[in-house]
């Protein structure tokens, strides 16, 4: 029997058709994708041991909260064609896409930058049961729900992807602290780089909010944190300068200190950034002042001066310059 990688095409969530590269193993598929350069095809693959691949994973409605039988499932076909969940197939195209972005915009290696494994798990729920309106990075792996009144399948959306897979290259680089300023910082990285790997536009889940729920149809914007509403009481509100900072008890209920709110000030910084001098520069100094400037405790101050410095190491002054103004217009100082 043959075993090794294989490729064919199937529809995902949006209705499009993908490729999706699989793994075989004596006529059954895998969803392992083993075709990128992560994979070291001088190793032996061993499914018991399996390293430098994309991998998706069904959890098969359970919750992994507090749940220690939390168990998951391969995800099985009878040849490279057959995926019968279009929630398989939007979760393992994506992360491809994502690894992708990092690898070829940045010369990195997978979330980890050696070629560590690329997990996701599908078909999550909450800790009673219910769909889960969310997907998350669990410091290992990308989790994804199914959304309910709020939400379509989280899957379904490469920004949301690109979010969470941006999680773990956070965790390996800066490794910021999930809690106030530099927790809001954590999450405007991953918004940037989702956003940057969706490329389409500045909005964040687009392609899963619920119709309606959100005025602008989105979850986030990063041109526009206020997300088409003046009322901060809002939960998609987002600041967009540090005049309207929201200081939030650094508890769970509190948003770990307010990360998913405060990252609308250095998301519109990034947007104005951006467009003074294009998305090709700015996420070259945004990554760099990720990987060698910024610690983990950093505040918005340090982001500024390490964005400022990666900006004139890798450019120039007007570059620098156009970062300066960014950080200025939304209020953030040395
Ligand atoms: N979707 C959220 C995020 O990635 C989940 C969370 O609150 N950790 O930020
Ligand atoms: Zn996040």
């Amino acid at each position: 029997p043959f075993n090794g990688p294989a490729v064919g095409t199937a529809t995902d969530l949006l209705g499009q058709n993908r490729t999706i590269n699989s793994y075989e193993i004596g006529g059954t598929y895998l969803m392992i994708d083993a075709s990128r350069p992560m994979f070291n095809s001088s190793l032996q693959f061993d499914p018991a041991d399996p390293r430098g691949v994309i991998w998706t994973l069904d959890a098969e409605d359970q919750t992994p909260i507090e749940n220690d039988s939390f168990s998951v499932a391969q995800i099985l076909g009878n040849s490279p064609n057959d995926w019968d969940s279009p929630i398989a197939v939007s979760a393992h195209y994506n992360a491809g896409q994502a690894y992708e972005y990092f690898r070829s915009t940045f010369g990195r290696n997978s979330i980890n930058g050696r070629g560590g494994t690329i997990v996701s798990i599908i078909n999550v729920t909450d800790e009673d049961s219910t769909s889960l309106e969310n997907a998350f990075w669990s410091g290992s792996a990308m989790f994804y729900g199914n959304g309910g009144d709020v939400f379509q399948p989280l899957a379904r959306a490469l920004d949301v992807a690109g979010h969470e897979m941006s999680h773990g290259v956070v965790q390996t680089t800066a490794n910021l602290e999930y809690l106030s300023q530099s927790g809001a910082l954590n999450e405007s990285f991953a918004d940037i780089f989702g956003a940057m790997i969706d490329r389409d536009n500045w909005q964040i889940g687009e392609d899963i909010v619920s119709t309606n729920f959100f005025p602008s149809g989105a979850l986030r914007d990063l041109s526009n944190p206020h997300n088409g509403t003046n009322n901060p009481n809002q939960h998609f509100w987002q600041p967009e300068h540090m005049d309207e900072y929201v200081d939030l008890p650094e508890t769970e209920e509190g948003d770990n200190g307010g990360v998913h709110i405060n990252s609308g000030i250095p998301n519109r910084a990034y947007y104005l950034f951006a467009t003074a001098v294009g998305k090709d520069v700015a996420e070259q100094v945004y990554y760099n002042a990720l990987d060698n400037y910024l610690t983990r405790f950093a505040q918005f101050s340090d982001l500024r001066i390490s964005v400022l410095a990666s900006a004139g190491e890798l450019y120039n002054n007007s570059v620098v310059q156009a970062a300066a103004s960014a950080f200025d217009q939304v209020g953030i100082t040395e």
